[in-house]
């Protein structure tokens, strides 16, 4: 069956409440204080049963000093009542709260003109008037309105098949986001523990779910769930929603957080919105200003940054703006919410985020900020996408996409699917990036590896780890590794033993180099185990103390070759040297019953001092030719 939320919304007085009660027979007004002063102070509740439709009324409190309250409740409804009094017509909050209507993007509604009893027909048809000039051009201008009495009773049942009538056109709510409940009432029920109530706007909420209410962050279980006062195993989006949860207590609990699954909506502080401002504000909304932010059920104070070269958004005027929040908040892109002035408290703006995660601006950006604002409100979803892996240089994996936009992990998979067929986004390493980006990040590292061939002609290349360091010093490992792949498998890079050159490049070791190589190779083999240090190597070859640098890329090409190795900081020996010990080393260990040998006999077998048998121990212990035990060490048998 389709569940509906209607809000009431109305100046105070006007009937609301008694409107509500005539229709459900439910009082919505239960705090001890509304029905001792009668007048409605917080939102309240009710429900009807239309046949094919389950209507779940909100009803708000009309008085400007509850405008906070009232905005509370009219974020998650479908449908609007806007109750006006016959005797009274249009009236300051009559008129507030049609336009907090129209800026909350409210699609669907009704007028129902009050206390028919009051008034004669000359009088009913004055305020038909004055209505249709108050809605022309609106959400409402051609919705139905009723007239009643809630007295009487009379207009209530036609009332009544309007209402099912405009219901059953309302389009039932998508099913494409994950679920959220921002919390409108908290309060701990005897024998149940702390129990929330709200409109659940996305998803759905089972029996047993693991939740957290944001934006704390703090883990919860549903231990019962009621729509329409019901026991139920499941709400669905559309639904007013009372939910009992368990690791928690009520005094943690407050109006404004929302219920979500968890490690899904970080929150934030720092919100980009498309914002209209109030054709009647007093005046314009100016960067540097302090409002108040309404979304969902919750309130926070935020500084305004217009994203306009003028600075500010005039009356009348639509614009972007970016809001610095004092406390952070949670909220996806396309969500509305309304602006108040920070004191005396007006209604100024309403708004759309476009983007829940923005960095700041600088001023000559805002063009082209504003450009990608609206792409991400107006964009089909590749497009939104691409807006949002625009401002990724390190990438946007699907989870942050979900905390940006809030769809269910399918639809993002689609998306995201779609956009790299259209070629507008690329992948690496599970991240999205723009094309561009991904592109210029490749050609970099390319760049930079040929570079260095030209500068060092003698090295085989640059290692990962210092191309890691240069060009994705923030990103993932893995995204690291996988462009690294790409590169390989597109035929632009070699990698070989962790560092990556050029296809083409070949070592040029000219007819001198090579000359000068074949020395220091010999000078190493010659010494056997008695290593020279590098300096008394090339001075054995000899280098002059000026060409010392370039002697030394020399022997990293005998290094790179394999013909030199290194046992211990800058102390090499020739392979061969190392090959001819290891073989006399084993046939050692062969005539002792137990493998062993200690430092000295080592000594002595190799003929040299301590200085160079305990780093070739070391270096035999880590090439597990042989293995410490004690103060001796076991040769391994060579297989
Ligand atoms: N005569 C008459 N009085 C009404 C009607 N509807 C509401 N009232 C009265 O108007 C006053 C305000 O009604 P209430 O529902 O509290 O207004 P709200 O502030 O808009 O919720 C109450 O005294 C109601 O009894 C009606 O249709 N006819
Ligand atoms: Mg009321």
């Amino acid at each position: 069956m389709k569940s509906i939320i209607v809000g009431t919304a109305g100046h105070i007085d006007h009937g609301k409440t008694a409107l509500v009660r005539a229709l459900t027979g439910i009082d919505a007004d239960r705090l001890p204080e509304e029905k001792r002063r009668g007048i409605t102070i917080d939102i309240g509740f009710a429900d009807l049963d239309l046949g094919e439709v389950r209507v779940g009324f909100v009803d708000v409190p009309g008085h400007e000093k509850f405008v906070k309250n009232m905005l509370a409740g009219a974020h998650g409804i479908d449908l609007v009542a806007l109750v006006i009094a016959a005797d009274e017509s249009v009236m300051p909050q009559t008129r507030e709260h049609f336009e907090i209507c129209r800026l909350l993007g409210v699609q669907h509604g009704l007028v129902v003109l009050t206390k028919k009893d009051l008034v004669d027909e000359e009088m009913l048809a004055l305020v038909r008037e004055e209505v249709k000039g108050l809605v022309a051009g609106s959400f409402l201008d051609r919705a139905p309105v009723v007239a009643v009495s809630s007295r009487t009773g009379e207009g209530v049942d036609e009332l009544k098949s309007t209402l099912r009538e405009i219901a059953l056109q309302v389009p039932a709510r998508s099913e494409e986001f994950i679920t959220r409940l921002p919390i409108d009432r908290a309060f701990t029920m005897s024998g149940f523990g702390a129990v929330v109530t709200g409109t659940l706007i996305t998803g759905a909420i089972e029996e047993a779910d693991e939740l957290v209410l944001l934006p704390v962050g703090r883990r919860v279980r549903v231990r019962g769930l009621q729509v329409h006062g019901s026991k139920v195993r499941r709400a669905t989006a559309g639904q007013r929603t009372a939910v009992n949860l368990t690791g928690i207590e009520t005094g943690e609990l407050e109006r404004g957080m929302v219920l979500a699954p968890p490690n899904r909506f970080p929150s934030t502080q720092i919100i980009d919105a498309r914002v209209t401002v109030l054709e009647d504000a007093v005046r314009s909304l100016r960067s540097r200003q302090r409002v108040r932010v309404h979304i969902g059920a919750a309130e926070a104070l935020a500084r305004v940054r217009a994203l306009e070269m003028s600075g500010e958004i005039k009356p009348g005027a639509s614009g972007f703006l970016q809001l610095r929040l004092e406390a952070p908040v949670a909220g996806v892109i396309g969500d509305r919410f309304i602006l108040r002035s920070y004191s005396p408290q007006h209604t100024i703006a309403g708004g759309v985020i476009a983007d829940p995660f923005p960095p700041k601006h600088r001023a000559r950006e805002v063009a082209q900020v504003r450009a990608r604002l609206n792409r991400l409100l107006d964009g089909s979803r590749e497009e939104k996408v691409a807006a949002l892996v625009d401002n990724a240089p390190n990438g946007l994996n699907p989870a942050g996409i979900v905390a940006r936009t809030g769809w269910r992990d399918q639809i993002v998979a689609a998306a995201v699917e779609s956009a790299r067929a259209q070629g507008i986004i690329a992948e690496a390493g599970g991240e999205f990036f723009a094309t561009g980006t991904l592109a210029d990040l490749k050609q970099n590292m390319v760049k930079d590896i040929r570079a260095h061939h030209a500068a060092e002609p003698l090295s085989r290349g640059l290692s990962l780890e210092i191309l890691r360091g240069r060009h994705f010093p923030h990103a993932s490992p893995d995204l690291f590794r996988a462009v690294v792949t790409d590169l390989q498998q597109d035929g632009a890079l070699v990698i070989e033993k962790d560092i990556a050159r050029a296809p083409e490049h070949v070592r040029a070791v000219s007819g001198e180099d090579a000359a000068l190589r074949d020395r220091l190779e010999e000078v190493y083999r010659d010494a056997k185990l008695a290593a020279p240090s590098i300096a008394e190597a090339l001075s054995r070859a000899g280098v002059a103390t000026s060409q010392q640098q370039h002697g030394r890329k020399v022997i990293q090409v005998l290094i790179d070759s394999g013909r030199l190795v290194r046992v211990d900081g800058e102390m090499f020996f020739h392979a061969s040297a190392l090959d001819d010990m290891i073989t006399r080393l084993r046939a050692f260990a062969a005539s002792k019953p137990n493998r062993a040998i200690d430092v000295a006999e080592f000594k002595e077998l190799a003929g040299i001092s301590r200085k160079y048998a305990i780093p070739l121990l070391e270096y035999l212990d880590r090439e597990k030719v042989t293995r410490r035990e004690g103060d001796k060490r076991v040769v391994t048998s060579d297989e």
